[in-house]
């Protein structure tokens, strides 16, 4: 009688009411009247949390029940930020526990704000990776995120005297209240020790891989609930633990030290997530980690697809796994070894199983976010894993050489490892051979992956290369980030959008709608007041909401080109202060963005933001005009509310490095214009809300590569030719804006000025800045902006994660939705 499994859980007022008390009392131990905002947020996530998992048992039930084809998004990263508000609007009981929180004297958005953000993830690979599983929920389909239960995710930042300080975030000692532990379904991963060359019975070569260490991989789910609460999948998380049988042993043997050392090794797996940029180094432990998320991973996606099948000839039909970029790449030989040593399927056709299951995705071309680790290490590892990479490698290259005879270039570009010294594995190459499909995340990215970064491998298979360009998901950028807009647009359109985003088009006719652009800039008011507060309370600074709001939020990479928007606020406090030319509009700039650890020169810039705001705001010439803020500690919850009050948005990387962006997609489905370049992402949003709609400079991709092949960048020239480049650059080296710190940023002249200078700040600098000038002229025609500002969010629809989603099911992974039986939509058990 499986419907007598549940106990009916409501979803009235009454009913939630009744539930959070109940949380309160029975898992809590408090007086209702009694609670802190914090019980009553944990009572409430425990109400929400009993619901979903309801609904994430038939759903799983029902992808059961059908025989479907699961897909597994195998990532480092999942950038997921807070969960209840997104729960609450999921499930459509936003405006009952609102209600109901009243009762107990508060509000929902107090009690929302009490959340920690699961910062999981260090910027849009991740933020990508959370979308994804949101519209793959509310799409109905059968897709699952497989990560680290990190203890420690992105450090917090700090600012102090201007200074990036880190701090840990340690998002666990507050047990996230919507997980769930699932030791039964723990799995023991083995690692290091040695292979022993054996033979078989028939007298076969049998590698055997023995003496290795355990580890534990303990997961943890968190339900992920699609638009409309009936679907919901599951996230899982894999802690680190010490293999307790491996502890019982050591311990019997009476050494006690050495089984707590153990333990305490063992845990290290799961500590941190790795900032960007400080992994390049090889650490030994960031391995560790990308192997046991791929082992724990395929241990759990082989054992859900034994419950159904004896033997493998059906897994790449029943199963399809995403790499999200090379991180997780063991999985090809993890899946080889499994399928070969463990399975006993023959090579070549594990061979073909592996690579019929497994798809890649590139997020980057940037050169040292393509993973190499030393040969020796996988040696040490990961040996019987190295003789998979080997062989996989030795078979791979004689096709080569069978394509290609005696390009003995080619294959030294193509061969998986790099010769040394030292020798490495490239990962990159390792997910293109093992994959049936490798994908870009722009249109313009996915031509220079073929162009430029292995075009090798797009000239032996061309139809394994294809684009995917991100979205992100409206649920959580329009829902809750933007609840008045939605509203506005809702009262215009009606509903449904949400999940048909470009239904948004319906708007078009609005732009030109007097009443409608009214209310649009009061919305944009409303959130800019928000905003305010918001910066007031983390900085000192107090901001003007009728000024324009420029906004940079990101991390701090020079590619990205903060400096690029520095140099252009400094050109224009000279151009006030100096020749008297005042901005049309008065300015405040906001930037928030976390620099990694190591990063020198991010660091340096997150610096020289605030001297120069500190400048300016001490300069009675300039502060009523210009205004520069930093917004601390720039997470998915600040993202929330800055992108929502923005007018500007810019997005200025070096044409060629931004893979694509999805902030960019964020700001202008917000109301925001964008000032951008020809890069990633920024391109396609050009062409569907019209080149006229948005402010587009600098130099393309295609000419930035031919001045680096050329030589032809001489920015010392453009610097000599063009007073005003001469004089923003030279005042970045006066101590300036660096009054008590002689010679602080002098190094950025020379930097600026030398010719091998990659990411051509000064090359596009002018007209960068003419085009910011144009916008700040357009901005004081209120109707003009609105009319514009309209049009962006009526032509973004395209870049919902729903549409990026359905293309890699159908295009990719060949998923299909299995939507809730009638049954469960009337609401019934069973
Ligand atoms: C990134 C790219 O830099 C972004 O342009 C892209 O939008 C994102 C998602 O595809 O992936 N690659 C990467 O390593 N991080 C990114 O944000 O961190």
């Amino acid at each position: 009688m499986e419907g007598e499994l549940y106990v009916r859980l409501g979803y009235t007022m009454d009913a939630l009411y009744r539930s959070i008390t109940r949380h309160l009392a029975y898992s809590l131990g408090v007086v209702p009247t009694q609670a802190s905002k914090r019980d009553i947020y944990l009572a409430l996530s425990y109400s929400v949390r009993d619901r979903l998992l309801e609904k994430m048992l038939k759903t799983n039930q029902r992808y059961e029940d059908s025989g479907a084809k699961r897909l597994y998004y195998l990532s480092m990263e999942f950038l997921i930020g807070r969960s209840l508000a997104n729960n609450l609007r999921a499930m459509k009981i936003y405006d009952q526990v609102a209600e109901a929180l009243e009762l107990l004297g508060t509000d929902v958005e107090t009690i929302c704000d009490q959340e920690r953000d699961a910062a999981l993830g260090n910027g849009g690979l991740g933020r990508l990776a959370a979308c994804f599983l949101d519209s793959m929920a509310s799409l109905d389909m059968p897709g699952f995120g497989y990560g680290l239960h990190y203890d420690y995710g992105l450090f917090e930042q700090d600012i102090s005297n201007g200074y990036q300080r880190e701090k840990p975030d340690s998002w666990i000692s507050e047990a996230p209240a919507l997980q769930v532990e699932r030791a039964d379904a723990a799995c023991i991963v083995p690692m290091y020790g040695r292979i022993e060359e054996t033979k078989d019975k028939w007298g076969r070569h049998n590698p055997l891989w023995l003496g290795w260490n355990l580890v534990t991989g303990v997961p943890y789910d968190i339900p992920i609930a699609g638009y409309g609460g009936l679907t919901v999948n599951r996230l899982r998380l894999f802690a680190a633990r010490p293999s307790t049988e491996f502890d019982i042993k050591i311990f019997n043997e009476g050494d006690y030290l050495r089984a707590v050392e153990q333990k305490i090794e063992s845990e290290k797996i799961s500590k941190i997530l790795y900032p960007k940029d400080s992994y390049e180094a090889g650490r030994e432990l960031r391995l560790i980690q990308e192997y046991f998320l791929v082992a724990c991973s395929l241990n759990d996606i082989v054992r859900t697809y034994e419950k159904d099948y004896s033997d493998y000839n059906k897994f790449p039909e029943k199963v399809a796994i995403q790499l999200n970029d090379t991180h997780p790449a063991l999985a090809v030989a993890e899946l080889m070894r499994i399928l070969v040593d463990q399975k006993w399927v023959p090579w070549e056709r594990a061979w073909d199983i592996t690579n019929r299951t497994i798809a890649y995705t590139n997020h980057t071309l940037l050169p040292e976010a393509l993973e190499k680790w030393p040969e020796s290490l996988l040696a040490r590892l990961l040996p019987r894993h190295l003789q998979f990479i080997y062989d996989i490698n030795q078979q791979f290259l004689d096709r080569v050489v069978t394509l290609w005879p005696g390009d003995v270039d080619r294959m030294r570009n193509m061969s998986i490892v790099e010769e040394g010294p030292p020798r490495q594995v490239r990962m990159a190459n390792l997910a293109i051979v093992g994959a049936h499909s490798v994908n870009g995340v722009s249109a313009l990215h996915t031509d220079l992956i073929k162009k430029s970064l292995a075009p090798n491998f797009f000239e032996m298979w061309p139809e394994r290369f294809n684009n995917k360009t991100n979205g992100i998901t409206p649920r959580r950028w329009l829902c809750v980030a933007n609840p008045n807009l939605h509203d506005l647009i809702e009262d215009a359109i009606g509903p449904g959008f949400v999940t048909d985003l470009e239904r948004l088009r319906e708007l078009e006719p609005f732009a030109e709608d007097p009443v409608f652009c009214e209310k649009f800039l009061q919305v944009k008011h409303g959130n800019k007041e928000r905003l305010k507060d918001v910066i007031f309370n983390t900085t000192v600074v107090e901001v003007d909401p009728a000024s324009l709001f420029d906004v940079q939020v990101k991390r701090i990479h020079e590619y990205k080109r903060q400096l690029m928007n520095v140099l252009g606020i400094i050109w224009e406090y000279l151009a006030l202060t100096e020749d008297g030319v005042e901005p049309a509009n008065p300015k405040t700039f906001i930037f928030a963005g976390k620099a990694a650890p190591g990063y020198w020169a991010a660091k340096q810039l997150i610096k020289l933001i605030h001297n120069v705001g500190n400048t300016i705001e001490d300069d009675p010439k300039a502060r009523d005009f210009l205004k520069v803020a930093f917004a601390p500690n720039f997470r998915v919850t600040l993202a929330e509310q800055i992108i929502p009050a923005a007018d500007i948005s810019q997005q200025i990387s070096t044409a060629g490095f931004e893979a694509s962006g999805t902030g960019n997609m964020k700001f202008a489905l917000n109301g925001a214009l964008t000032i951008g370049t020809m890069d990633g992402a920024n391109i396609e949003i050009s062409q569907k809300v019209g080149r006229e709609n948005i402010y587009i400079c600098g130099l393309t991709a295609y000419e930035i590569e031919k001045m680096k092949r050329a030589g032809s960048y001489k920015p010392k020239a453009m610097y000599d030719k063009h007073p005003m480049i001469k004089r923003v650059v030279d005042s970045l080296a006066s101590d300036r804006f660096c009054p008590r710190e002689s010679g602080l940023f002098a190094w950025l002249k020379d930097y600026l000025l030398a010719d091998n200078e990659m990411f051509f700040h000064l090359a596009d600098l002018e007209s960068y800045v003419k085009t910011r000038e144009l916008s700040t002229k357009e901005y004081v025609d209120k109707t003009l902006w609105a009319k514009k500002a309209i049009l962006n969010v009526a032509r973004v629809g395209h870049f919902s994660s729903d549409r990026t989603i359905r293309q890699y099911a159908d295009e990719i992974w060949d998923l299909v939705p299995i939507p809730p039986t009638e049954a469960e939509k009337s609401g019934k058990l069973k």
